[in-house]
């Protein structure tokens, strides 16, 4: 009698428990507590019946019938939680209000940027765009434009040299400028010329705010017939007020480079002094900074060509990208281009 009145009490657990996993929710609930804990329910049936058992059953079975009492009130809360986390959790999967996970987006290195747009200004201006090997014969970088081995003016391009194999191989370098491909385009190509060459050059120098050991160049050639200083002082003239707007003021004076006769080079004013600071560090006080060499190609060089250079003359230029881009943004130090910090890249 009383292992079947324990068991009653059991049974009547395990089978409202079942019904109260089923409950999904506050109706199902409130039906479920009605059924096993309310005035008729269930388990209240079982505690009355107390009344009617031995003194001795009636203690056990009725502590087994609060054990269990207890526990379905216990069970009937964490069923509760549960649904009402349930429900809040499909609304949040369903909230379409909430902000979307950012996604971190990738740009433009800022050189290339100003490259792309250095290459447009020409490009409207009637230059193609062409490129030419990184890898160089010393012949094309210095040879050929009339800087001859143990001509003192090798020292304006200190070199990274490729090791030669045997002593009969043709001596390679990094390209130290894009000139290099005025000489390969003017070998294959018939005036009229008009080209800009981007590319990376490398030179075995030491780094400091305006000088790294890469940088980009952009070259410019143009070969016709009749082409004089004018036309490149035009040209360089029209190029810096698309880059740089009108109000910057721009400066072009003598310079030497073996490959071009008269030689120039063009300088922007300085952005980050007033142009009489020594301690800058962009233009050390002389208020210019430096942003290309140029000229009029060598008579000698459109000779070799092939060309008759009392017919057809040309000017030249190279310049720097990354001092381009300085002076663009006001940047002071040319290395944070190339030492990948993003904080430094992501403003572009
Ligand atoms: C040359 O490289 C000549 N090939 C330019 C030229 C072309 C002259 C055609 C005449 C006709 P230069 O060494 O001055 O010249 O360099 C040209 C430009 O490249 C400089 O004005 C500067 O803007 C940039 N540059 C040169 N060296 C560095 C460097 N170490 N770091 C960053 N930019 C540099």
């Amino acid at each position: 009698m009383t292992s079947t009145t324990l068991d009653t009490v059991a049974a009547v657990e395990a089978e409202a428990r079942a019904r109260l996993a089923e409950a999904a929710d506050e109706a199902a609930l409130e039906a479920w507590r009605l059924g096993v804990l309310g005035r008729s329910g269930s388990l209240t049936g079982v505690l009355r019946g107390l009344g009617a058992l031995p003194e001795d059953e009636r203690r056990a079975v009725g502590a087994a019938a609060n054990i269990a009492k207890q526990a379905l009130e216990a069970a009937l809360d964490a069923r509760r939680e549960e649904l009402r986390r349930a429900a809040l959790g499909s609304m949040e999967a369903l909230d379409v209000t909430l902000p979307g996970r950012p996604v971190r987006r990738g740009g433009l290195h800022p050189v290339t940027q100003v490259r792309r747009e250095i290459l447009d200004i020409f490009a409207r201006l009637g230059f193609a765009t062409v490129e030419g090997p990184e890898v160089e014969l010393d012949e094309y970088n210095f040879g050929r434009l009339r800087i001859p081995e143990h001509h003192p003016a090798r020292d304006m391009w200190d070199t990274f040299w490729f090791e030669r194999e045997q002593a009969t191989d043709p001596a390679m370098l990094l390209r130290t400028h894009t000139s290099p491909m005025q000489i390969r385009f003017i070998e294959q190509h018939e005036p009229p010329i008009r080209i800009a060459v981007p590319g990376r050059c490398y030179r075995y120098e030491a780094t400091d705010a305006t000088h790294e050991w890469m940088m980009q160049q952009i070259e410019l050639l143009a070969v016709d017939e009749g082409l004089s200083m004018a036309n490149l002082k035009g040209t360089l003239q029209e190029f810096a007020r698309q880059m740089f707007g009108p109000e910057r003021r721009v400066l072009m004076r003598n310079s030497y480079f073996p490959f071009v006769e008269p030689g120039v080079e063009l300088s922007v004013d300085c952005f980050a002094c007033p142009g009489n600071n020594p301690a800058c560090p962009v233009c050390r006080g002389s208020g210019w900074i430096e942003i290309m060499g140029a000229g009029m190609v060598h008579p000698e060089i459109i000779e070799a060509a092939g060309f008759d250079p009392t017919r057809y003359t040309g000017f030249a230029a190279g310049m720097g990208v990354e001092r381009v881009t300085m002076l663009k943004y006001g940047i002071t130090d040319i290395r944070a281009f190339y030492s990948n910090d993003p904080r430094f890249l992501a403003q572009f």
